[in-house]
Parts: structure tokens; sequence; C-alpha cells
């Protein structure tokens, strides 16, 4: 049996994922939940995933929720060998630590910009953008070093978290990132060595940045 995935393009969190399977070409079925709809309040769901969120993974009798821990799961179940999440403890550690800035550092600033005028038809408060500025150098920094988000010769997932984030914030058009050189530079590059990169991040990144702006 293939394993699932509960999400929605639009969801950056569910992307990382997505993208994961991808690379490593993991046959997955894409199960939409629709979270305009309430699909994630319904009982069913909440019985693989009582904190009603998403991305869900369903793997056989595994279930579990949390994007970038079901990205390593993956990669620990299914690319015992694959370079995406390095076993060399100290690369291994640099790739968990862009995991964890991912979500609490670089797309908690990506979505304090955006969040507010999505969902409450606020602008952001003073001081998000120049916070989203000085996160957007320390990204750009830790690029810089190889071309790659963990200082790494190849992609791993701390580039498909990466991705996920930057693409949403570029297809939103909210903030200016020409000034990124290396930033650019690597979101164009690893767009071309992410399997189906479109069908697991591109569209959605788009659909998440007309609907930003279809609330301007
Ligand atoms: N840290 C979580 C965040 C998941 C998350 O916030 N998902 C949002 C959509 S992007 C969601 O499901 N919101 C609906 C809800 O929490 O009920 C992850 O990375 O998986």
């Amino acid at each position: 049996m293939p394993v699932e995935l509960y999400g929605m393009s639009a969801s950056a969190p569910c992307r990382i994922v997505a993208m994961t399977l991808e690379v490593l070409e993991v046959p997955y079925e894409y199960k939409t939940i629709d979270l305009m709809a309430g699909d994630q309040m319904k009982p069913e769901y909440l019985k693989i995933n009582p904190q009603h969120n998403i991305p869900t993974l369903v793997d056989g009798d595994f279930a579990m929720n949390e994007s970038r821990a079901i990205a390593t799961y993956l990669a620990n179940a299914y690319g015992k060998d694959s370079k995406l999440y390095p076993v060399d403890p100290k690369v291994r550690a640099v790739v968990d630590q862009r995991l964890y800035f991912d979500m609490g550092v670089f797309y908690k600033a990506i979505g304090d910009i955006i969040y507010p005028k999505m969902f409450e038809g606020k602008d952001p408060e003073s001081g998000a953008k120049d916070k989203l500025k000085e996160v957007l150098g320390w990204v750009n920094d830790m690029i810089k070093k190889s071309g790659y988000a963990a200082g790494t010769d190849s992609l791993t997932l701390a580039d498909l978290a990466f991705i996920a984030s930057f693409s949403t914030l570029v297809e939103t058009g909210s903030f200016d990132v020409s000034g990124f050189a290396e930033l650019n530079a690597w979101f164009e590059k690893v767009k071309g060595e992410i399997k189906n990169y479109e069908k697991a991040n591109g569209a959605g990144a788009t659909a998440m940045g007309q609907w930003y702006k279809s609330k301007l």
C-alpha cells in the first residue's frame, strides 16, 4: 500500500513532505484535506491527527504529523543511502538546525508578513519587515558557503524546507528579495534538482501567492 499524504498544495509544510516523497521516489497517494471546507475537523481525520493540522503522513498502521519530522522519518525509512539526510552526526546536526530554524524563524518571519493580511485583513506588525530582512540575510549567508542550505555539496532536507518557505514568499510578492543574490541563485538552481518540482511545490506556492494577492 503506498504511503498517504493528507494535505493541501497551498500549504508550505505539506509541500516539504511532497518534495521529500518525490526526491526519495516513494510512491504516495495525495489525500486532499480542504481547510476551507473544514475537512481537518472531521472525526475520521481527527483519528489520525487529533491536532487537526496538515500535513499528516500515514504509512501502514503508522501515522504522524509535523512536516519536518515527517521528512526525516521518510529519509530514514526510505532513503537509507540517500544524501538527502546525511548520517554524519555533525552534517546531520546542521540539517536538523536548518529544519528547526525553518519552522521557528524563517517560515515564522514569512508568516508574520503574509498571514495578518490573509486572515485578519491587517497590515503586518511594525518591525516584521525588518525582522524578515535580517532572517533573509542569515539564510543567504547559510547558502553562500556551498550553494546548499546546510553547507553540503548536494541537496538535503534543509533545501526542501527552505524552498517551501522561500517560494511562498516570492509568490506573494510581499517583500523585495532581489538584494539576496546567493539566495536567488540557489532558488533557481535547486528548483531544477527536485523531481516533479512544479507538482510538489511550484503550483502550490503559486496558489498561495494568488490567495495572498486576492486579499490585498
Ligand atoms: N508545524 C506544523 C505546522 C502545520 C500547520 O500549521 N498547518 C496549517 C496549514 S499550513 C493547518 O493545518 N492549519 C489548520 C489547523 O491547525 O487546524 C508543520 O510543519 O507540519
